[in-house]
């Protein structure tokens, strides 16, 4: 069926060459293609917390983009760094050669990260970090002799983007259905989530580390002598903010150091800030073997992921002749001078700002203030951790999502963008935000929640 797009009021549109005429050409990514197209949202400006839609309203981003603009639209520092980028060289491949910005922007990071993974690997998402990091941890193992080491562990409801490589691992079945066969040597351990346990939890949730020791009949059932890693969001994000149980991770990292099995934090969403600390790794104590991450890394300005790895890791790559290529792996637009620029002026931004200093205090705010919602209709749990946030409500009989898809576009037309996980509203506000804000994205979630049925 082709559906027609109606006209489109483009006011806001900077320069007639962008303002369509027809909608149907562009596949829009994870979108209900013919829904849209015929009752389009369009953006055409952003500042700060908001943005600016082609009607011209101004809407709060209560998600932070898609959870990476972290410290709010069009940071002046990261525009400027872009655009004296972009003049002065706009290309140069990696392999072989580079510029000094990658080189700095690596430093960064590493300096940020915690003790000991400080040599960074950059891709161009959070999709490539997580395939990246995967192919590492195998060649890691093949390097040092130990090639049987191939299988991969991830874990219910999971997120690591849509490579195949990160999709095997992936734990959201929706995800993974139409796509298989996925790889063939991965297991998974059970997501944290059990409302018996752990409803309305504030922060991490006491009940639910022993979770992790399924991880020891994994083990036991595969050998450990055959698995490669185990990769785990440090906090749930797409799958519906699950903050992990008091405990949990460490005993995770125990297990994996006891055996030899590499442990990777995909931190895509949980970097740059997210829980009020550079990396979920420095806010809950427990470090990696990889990070990857994407996303904050350039304030979501422009495409940079990464994957940080262990001098343990690399110095294991470091070992044949001098002249040969280590890892057979990398992309066009790895350590792209755009987005190292946008990746330096981006960690500027927040340490000028304060962002990872009043990252405690900014989040303890959050944290009461999300819980306001608590005796509001539909509701089946509110959890946060960092400037992250669920609220859960029942699900309609026969139509899961449903309450929760009309809610968020409620608040929609009410000037604040939410986004919807399953029966899940899920927040991540840039971190600038207010106590004010904070308090308009309640009280718009709560007059939603009254209205839907
Ligand atoms: N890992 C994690 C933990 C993510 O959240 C990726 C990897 C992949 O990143 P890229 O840059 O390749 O998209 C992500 C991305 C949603 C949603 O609906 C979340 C993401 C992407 C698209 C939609 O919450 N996260």
């Amino acid at each position: 069926m082709t559906v027609q797009s109606p006209a489109l009021d483009l006011a806001g549109a900077p320069d007639a060459r962008f303002a369509p005429n027809d909608l149907q050409p562009y596949w829009m990514p994870f979108s209900a293609n013919r829904a849209f197209k015929a009752d389009p949202r369009l953006f055409v400006a952003a500042d700060g917390m908001y943005y600016t839609t082609a009607d011209g309203r101004q809407v709060l981003d209560a998600m932070a983009g898609l959870w990476c603009v972290n410290a709010g639209h069009n940071q002046p520092r990261i525009v400027r760094a872009i655009q004296d980028q972009a003049a002065r060289m706009d290309y140069v491949s990696s392999f072989q050669m580079s510029h000094p910005a990658a080189f700095v922007l690596a430093e960064r990071i590493a300096n940020l990260a915690p003790a000991g993974l400080d040599r960074v690997f950059f891709t161009n998402s959070g999709s490539e970090a997580v395939d990246t990091a995967l192919k590492i941890a195998r060649a890691y193992h093949k390097v040092r002799g130990d090639a049987n080491r191939v299988k991969l562990i991830g874990r219910a409801r999971a997120y690591h983007g849509m490579g195949f490589g990160g999709l095997s691992v992936a734990g959201i079945p929706r995800h993974r259905r139409d796509f298989g066969p996925l790889l063939g040597d991965v297991d998974h351990l059970p997501h944290t989530h059990d409302l018996a346990h752990n409803a309305f939890s504030r922060g991490q949730p006491a009940w639910g580390a022993h979770l992790a020791d399924e991880l020891e009949n994994i083990i036991q059932i595969h050998d450990a002598s055959t698995i490669a890693a185990v990769i785990v969001e440090p906090v749930t994000g797409s799958g519906g903010v699950l903050p992990p149980p008091v405990g949990y991770l460490e005993r995770l990292r125990e297990i994996c150091t006891r055996h030899g099995i590499l442990l990777i934090f995909d931190e895509v969403i949980t970097g740059f800030g997210r829980l009020g600390a550079p990396f979920a790794s420095n806010a809950l104590g427990v470090t990696p073997d990889m990070i990857t991450c994407a996303k904050g890394m350039t304030n979501g300005a422009v495409p940079m992921g990464g994957v940080i790895a262990s001098t343990a890791v690399y110095d294991a790559f470091m070992t044949g002749p001098e002249a040969a290529v280590e890892l057979m792996h990398g992309y066009t637009y790895s350590g792209h001078p755009l987005a190292c620029a946008a990746g330096i002026a981006t960690i500027e931004t927040y340490e000028q700002e304060g962002l990872f200093d009043r990252g405690p205090e900014i989040c303890a705010a959050w944290e009461d203030a999300v819980h306001q919602l608590k005796g509001a209709p539909h509701l089946r749990d509110i959890r946060n951790i960092g400037l992250l946030a669920a609220i859960e409500l029942e699900s309609r009989d026969g139509a899961p999502g449903a309450r929760a898809a009309e809610t968020v576009n409620r608040c929609f037309d009410d000037g604040v963008l939410v986004r919807v996980a399953g029966d899940n509203l899920v927040l991540s506000p840039p971190l600038i935000i207010t106590p004010d804000q904070m308090g308009q994205v309640v009280d718009t979630i709560r007059t939603a929640l009254g209205e839907v049925a």
